[in-house]
């Protein structure tokens, strides 16, 4: 039981700057990039810059200030992508997997930000 986080994990190896990546925009306590294997036209991952290993894990320990940062950042991806529909934009889908029935790939949470056609049923 608890969380535990592996550090090693692609996503910690990226904020510690030991993997590039397409940074989409950057802030305090989260950072947005490109997916490296786009599902969809726009394609972007949103993550906390703290050590939490999915979505329950981020709500139950994360800091009010990190929780803020990381849902205003996932709004304003949206707004910077030009798809946000209160902004002019025609819509896009949010998505976090997390645990092995989610088939979570990258034990850091993220949530993925999908956009840039009408989306079809989506299993990612
Ligand atoms: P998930 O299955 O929800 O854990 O999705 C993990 C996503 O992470 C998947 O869409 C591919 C993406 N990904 C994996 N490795 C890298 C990487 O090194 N760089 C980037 N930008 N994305 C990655």
């Amino acid at each position: 039981m608890g969380y535990a986080y592996d550090d090693q994990n692609v996503f910690a190896r990226i904020l510690r700057g030991e993997i590039p990546n397409k940074t989409v925009m950057e802030t305090e306590h989260s950072l947005a990039f490109e997916d490296i294997n786009p599902q969809a036209p726009v394609h972007v991952l949103v993550i906390p810059k703290g050590a939490y290993v999915n979505y329950d894990h981020f709500a139950a320990e994360a800091s009010d200030a990190e929780i803020v940062d990381f849902t205003r950042t996932v709004g304003e991806v949206a707004r910077r992508l030009g798809v946000a529909p209160g902004a002019g934009g025609t819509g896009y889908r949010l998505l976090s997997n997390a645990g092995e029935d989610a088939a979570q790939e990258v034990p850091h949470l993220h949530v993925h930000v999908f956009a840039g056609g009408r989306l079809g049923p989506m299993l990612l």
